[in-house]
């Protein structure tokens, strides 16, 4: 697929989406909200982090971001427009448990009330994530966060307040968004909060947050509520960049780090051996009985996809051809990747129904004058990957939906402002938003392919 009319491009791909499919944008929290003490608001990891210095590339932090908070009404407005059936945010649980424990706080909750109920009148179903890596602060101070087993139970008592309230009124409720992010980011590279750098520590807290996803999924069913539920995880496919056995071993040991690591517990109730005897001492403490509660039966499967890993152990390394480009993250473009990834999930594991919970790109957009800002890169990326999408699905994927991201061009984690990944460009100074040639682009295919 080459052309870059989006209704050409929707003309072909239609048929094989259908009319039901779920078209998409997602966002989180700390990323876009701002408003980091209003109304009650506690503090999480991401707010302590970014007060750190060195820690966040530009010295900014999240307490103003995309103000959205105050802003919401105005950004559901821009999703109508783009004719979204559907948008996947995160809920700040310091926002609504400003503690992470004990009493609630009924001005936050009223804010996703709000923000659910307007979505609502949009047409657009709601897709919310519990815990998109913005941990209530006092957790932190008081159990070091995810590294204790303390705080698996609170995270089921959030997730069953939460389904309480919302869960007849949201499309589906994640449980976790990119575990692999929050422990090996977080706890072992030091590149996202709480900045730690402990390999041991970030697989003890790969396990804890594991366990808290299937503890969570089953105290939010014991709600009753009709939300589908299921969890969200990172994959970037493992290449190896020759044909030579070191290349390979190497990356069937990333595979096994950042897909089956996550994948096997979920959907098989077992930790990939290999990757077990790697880790050796840094394995995690496992108590009998956990892996059966960490796979619990899911209702979906989100896949964030947004490059693959090129693994040489040569040295140099051999660099990925990147014959289609690298994003602004420096992340190669290969779409053909997803295809093959989400072929060879649905035939390993059989998984329930997958939506694509996030795919975008960060890019250096053209601002041309006044309410234009181009950004062909994106529009390529886009088709491709939707293309690369529906591939899969003509191979027998079972996808039923697709969330681009992001919304808004908003805060990246480590690198700050610096990096923009929306379909709507953000000025930082006014909170002007611009539609981009991106969104325009997406506008008309969405438009054509519901048609
Ligand atoms: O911005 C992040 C998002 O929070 C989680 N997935 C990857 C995105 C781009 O890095």
């Amino acid at each position: 697929m080459s052309s870059n009319d989006p209704l050409a491009t929707a003309a072909a791909l239609k048929a094989t989406f259908g009319p039901r499919f779920a078209w998409g944008s997602a966002t989180s929290a700390a990323q876009i909200e701002g408003a980091a003490a209003t109304d009650g608001k506690g503090e999480s990891i991401w707010d302590r982090f970014c007060s750190e210095p060195g820690r966040i590339n530009d010295g900014s932090n999240i307490s103003v971001a995309c103000d959205h908070y105050h802003r919401f009404r105005d950004d559901v407005a821009l999703m109508r427009w783009l004719g979204l059936s559907a948008y996947r945010f995160s809920i700040a649980w310091p926002r609504v448990q400003p503690l992470g424990r004990g009493a609630w706080n009924e001005a936050g909750f009223a804010f996703y009330d709000q923000l659910i109920d307007a979505l609502l009148e949009a047409g657009i179903a709601p897709h919310a994530t519990l815990y998109h890596w913005d941990l209530p602060q006092a957790l932190q101070d008081e159990f070091e966060g995810w590294e204790s087993r303390e705080i698996v139970a609170r995270f089921a008592d959030y997730a069953a307040e939460v389904a309480r309230r919302f869960g007849d009124r949201l499309g589906s409720i994640s449980t976790l968004n990119e575990p692999w992010c929050s422990a090996t980011l977080g706890y072992e590279l030091a590149q996202f909060a709480p900045g730690k750098a402990n390999r041991a520590a970030a697989m003890q807290v790969s396990h804890h947050l594991l366990l808290a996803h299937g503890m969570a999924i089953q105290s939010m069913r014991a709600q009753g509520r009709p939300a589908a539920l299921g969890v969200v995880l990172n994959h970037t496919p493992a290449f190896p960049a020759t044909a030579s056995e070191a290349d390979r071993r190497a990356a069937r040991l990333d595979d096994g780090l950042n897909v089956r690591w996550y994948m096997d517990p979920v959907f098989r109730g077992q930790y990939p051996a290999d990757v077990l005897e790697h880790l050796g001492a840094d394995a995690p403490r496992v108590e009998p009985g956990d892996l059966a509660q960490i796979a619990q039966p899911l209702d979906f499967l989100g896949v964030n996809f947004y490059t693959r890993s090129f693994i040489s152990t040569a040295q140099p390394a051999v660099p990925a051809p990147g014959k289609q480009g690298f994003t602004d993250m420096g992340w190669e473009i290969y779409p053909k990747a997803l295809t093959q990834h989400l072929v060879r999930i649905t035939r390993e594991y059989s998984p329930p129904p997958i939506y694509i919970t996030e795919n975008g790109m960060a890019n250096v957009d053209r601002l041309e004058d006044a309410g234009r800002v181009a950004d062909p890169e994106r529009v390529a990326y886009l088709r491709d990957h939707l293309t690369a999408l529906a591939r899969a699905i003509e191979l027998g994927v079972d996808v039923r939906g697709y969330f681009y991201w992001s919304l808004l061009d908003n805060f990246e984690w480590n690198s700050g402002y610096t990096k923009r990944f929306g379909l709507f460009r953000v000025d930082y100074e006014t909170q002007a938003r611009t539609a981009k040639d991106s969104a325009h682009w997406y506008r008309a295919f969405i438009g054509a392919a519901k048609a």
